[in-house]
């Protein structure tokens, strides 16, 4: 599921929150992904069943029809044709199972699609873009990219209610041990929810091929105890930090087409196409999980996404060392 960079990305540790490292459907931590586990055991068991019992018909028909000592090596054995009963029971027994299979899986997704939000949960906007995910909290006027902050849910109560909507083609969001997959869909919404059971990182990625990039777009379920999400939602409702030592910097920023593609919100930066950076210190991963946000990274980043990330919708600037040195040093600031 995950690629070499996204392996290594996995292995840095964040301090205090436990790693859900192993992506595991059959270890979900949410309602969800639990019956979607049950799913997967009943079809892991009609499968085995019919696995065992075609392999063992095959091998008893090789072994009871092997050729014998005395027979004659031109003859075919006798072929039988056109048995009623069999073809009966190989018609109906499947169409049993496929309708079973629907039924139970029907359930799932309209207890997943269908649940209303009560109004203390918190809601969440997921955007699909070639090759990133837009997170949006419209009750706290937060966005942020790649990173899913959400309160942890112990008694049921304070599940997040996703929207999915996409701005250019279908990407599907997964996070095994929450739940998914449900697509997300141009001009369309879609809706599902998650309620994770315990703190921690939970890792997924798009599950729906959309692009060249289409590897790179990890994603991130940070579930936090409820005080610490509120800590970390407040200090993203603010406006980027103004930091007068490095006032200069910013100016260059300012200068650069950079704004015309991405917000800092309370400055002149107001570009919707690539990911918010008003608080972009505050995410632990930069460019949907290629790279993690260290100071040597961002600077690689800025530098030559293309090399990074190739065929991504960020230009390779070429900005001139000292260039790169001011804007890096203004971004290290939108803690
Ligand atoms: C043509 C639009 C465009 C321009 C111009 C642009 N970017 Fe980007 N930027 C993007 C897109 C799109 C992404 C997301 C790439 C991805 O992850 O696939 C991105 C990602 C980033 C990220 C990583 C953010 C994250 O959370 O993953 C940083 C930092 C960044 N850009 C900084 C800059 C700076 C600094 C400049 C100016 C020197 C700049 N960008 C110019 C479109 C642009
Ligand atoms: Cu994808």
């Amino acid at each position: 599921m995950f690629n070499h960079a996204q392996l290594a990305l996995l292995q840095a540790n964040v301090p205090g929150l436990p790693q859900h490292r192993i992506a595991n459907i059959f270890r979900p931590l949410a309602t969800p992904g639990a019956s979607e586990k049950n799913i997967a055991l009943l079809t892991l068991a009609i499968t085995g069943v019919i696995f065992v019992v075609v392999a063992g018909l095959i091998i008893y028909t090789m072994w009871r029809f092997r050729r014998k000592p005395g027979d004659d090596e031109h003859q075919e054995p006798p072929q039988v044709y056109g048995s009623n009963q069999i073809e009966v029971a190989w018609t109906v027994i499947p169409i049993l199972i496929v309708f079973v299979l629907i039924g139970v899986s029907a359930r799932v997704i309209a207890g997943v699609e269908n649940a209303s939000p009560p109004a203390s949960t918190t809601k969440v906007t997921l955007v699909g873009h070639q090759w990133w995910w837009e997170v949006d909290y419209p009750q706290f006027t937060v966005r942020t990219a790649n990173e899913i902050h959400v309160p942890v849910s112990r008694d049921g109560n304070n599940a997040t209610y996703l929207t999915l909507e996409s701005q250019d083609v279908i990407h599907s969001f997964w996070v095994p041990q929450l739940g998914g997959k449900m697509d997300l869909i141009p001009n369309r919404q879609n809706f599902t929810w998650i309620d994770p059971r315990e703190p921690g990182v939970y890792y997924g990625n798009c599950a729906e091929y959309c692009g060249t990039q289409h590897a790179n777009m990890l994603l991130r379920v940070i579930a936090q105890e409820p005080a610490d999400f509120n800590t970390w939602a407040a200090n993203e409702a603010k406006p980027a930090v103004e930091d007068p030592s490095v006032s200069a910097q910013k100016a260059v920023y300012q200068s650069l087409s950079c704004v015309n593609c991405h917000t800092i919100r309370g400055t002149g930066s107001i570009g919707q196409f690539g990911p918010d950076l008003t608080h972009l210190m505050s995410r632990e991963n930069i460019g949907a999980g290629v790279l993690t946000n260290t100071p040597e990274h961002l600077r690689a980043w800025v530098n030559d996404p293309q090399a990074i990330k190739p065929g991504c919708l960020m230009p390779s600037m070429k900005l001139t060392d000292k260039e790169l040195d001011q804007v890096v040093a203004y971004l290290e600031t939108l803690k």
